[in-house]
């Protein structure tokens, strides 16, 4: 069975599990500590990064965009991508700038927040682990923090204040679609991928990624921010009616 290497917590990951999702394809998630992950996922890839799709031959497609692409062609229904070429150039426009730009500076907002409460970091990656396993990760956390941050260019104040003003320039973006979709007028891969990475900051109820409580301080306050911009009641609406969450992180997929 097709497998999927993740992080529980994570846009891009939470892209491709939305895709799998609306494309009712059988598949088995696999959840990764985030640091212990490496190992694992460098011998597949060479690289450290998920999501990573093993296929039923073995074969490896890496990373959201190379994954989406490959379902759209493998999978083709529902239809992902607009059927109009200019409109597919948009929607993979958008894609792009969330996927290249827009994310990587919020999760330095929000890796900021989360590594300034281990425990708390523990429980938001590891909330399938035993109490124990979950105990002993918070206490590498600290030690790992300085490798983390610097991976993600959280270099000081000044990037964490960029990533705070990407949340808002991302939803500032959707809150355009108003009571629409944000590439062809129909829902789609522009969609998913903006409302995934926005997620990250506005937790909609129907999301896989809940915080677990208590939720640490800095993380609220971070959430707090966003709470009322119009493009966090966008995110909320594409959620209620699109994600159809299977809530469930591990083990087989539902279908
Ligand atoms: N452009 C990649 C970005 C993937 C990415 O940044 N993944 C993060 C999780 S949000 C990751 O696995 N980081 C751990 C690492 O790089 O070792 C994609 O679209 O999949």
């Amino acid at each position: 069975m097709i497998e999927l290497l993740q992080f529980r917590h994570s846009p891009y990951n939470e892209k491709v599990r939305w895709a799998l999702d609306l494309k009712r394809l059988p598949h088995r998630r696999r959840s990764l500590l985030p640091g212990p992950h490496m190992g694992v996922v460098k011998k597949l890839t060479g690289r450290t990064q998920t999501p990573v799709l093993i296929l039923d031959d073995g074969s490896i497609v890496a990373g959201s965009a190379r994954i989406l692409d490959w379902l759209e062609r493998q999978h083709p229904e529902p239809r992902l991508m607009p059927d109009d070429p200019a409109q597919g150039e948009a929607a993979l426009a958008l894609q792009r700038r969330f996927d290249e730009d827009i994310t990587p500076r919020i999760r330095r907002a929000v890796l900021d927040a989360l590594l300034r409460r281990p425990r708390f970091f523990a429980a938001v990656f590891g909330e399938a682990e035993s109490a124990l396993k979950q105990g002993l990760y918070s206490l590498i956390v600290p030690l790992a923090a300085p490798l983390v941050r610097k991976g993600n260019g959280i270099t000081g104040a000044a990037a964490i204040a960029a990533g705070i003003a990407a949340g808002f320039e991302g939803l500032d973006l959707v809150a355009t679609a108003g009571q629409t979709y944000l590439v062809g007028g129909r829902f789609g891969i522009a969609d998913i991928t903006a409302a995934a990475a926005l997620a990250t900051l506005v937790r909609p109820d129907n999301s896989p990624m809940q915080s677990p409580q208590p939720v640490g301080a800095e993380f609220a306050e971070l959430m707090a921010r966003y709470r009322n911009h119009p493009g966090a009641t966008w995110v909320r609406r594409i959620y209620a009616d699109h994600r159809g969450a299977s809530a469930d992180f591990e083990g087989a997929s539902p279908y």
